[in-house]
């Protein structure tokens, strides 16, 4: 059976395309999601793709992920990275690796935005890429879950 990885977007997400994209560039949420499920059967993954404005919401997938014992998990926290104990609490429940994924590469941005709670649960931060940051991600998964150590 095909392992399932999550890959879960935060506030805000949903108007890529349109918001900012001199920063996030023009492609959609819908272009993230496709590039996403290419990168996930070339893999052998089964995706589950989501994103919500809502904290408690995303909270309740990252333990879902991990109640269906998920290969891994990628999010794009958005706004809640540098605010969120609760997600943060939720993904170091978690036995699959993490990974961290901003569009933007976020040293190069406000100071504010370099603080990451989830960085402290994350087996690696992707930032900066714009959305092929997704793409790496499930590849870096790929090699985690087929490696021996
Ligand atoms: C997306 C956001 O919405 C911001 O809050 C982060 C991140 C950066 C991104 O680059 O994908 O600071």
């Amino acid at each position: 059976m095909a392992k399932t990885i999550y890959v879960l977007n935060g506030p805000n997400l949903n108007l890529l395309g349109t918001r900012q994209p001199h920063i996030y560039g023009r492609a959609t949420l819908a272009d993230v999601e496709k590039l996403c499920r290419g990168a996930a059967e070339r893999h052998g993954f089964t995706l589950v793709f989501r994103q919500s404005n809502h904290e408690g919401q995303i909270v309740d997938w990252i333990n879902e992920a991990r109640a269906e014992k998920a290969a891994g998990l990628i999010i794009n926290p958005a706004g809640y990275t540098t605010t969120s104990v609760a997600i943060l609490d939720a993904l170091l429940t978690m036995e699959s690796p993490v990974v961290e994924v901003h569009i933007s590469n976020i040293h190069a941005r406000e100071e504010f935005r370099r603080h990451s709670y989830v960085s402290l649960a994350a087996r690696a931060v992707i930032c900066g890429f714009g959305i092929e940051g997704y793409a790496l991600a499930i590849g870096g998964l790929a090699n985690l879950s087929g490696a021996k150590d």
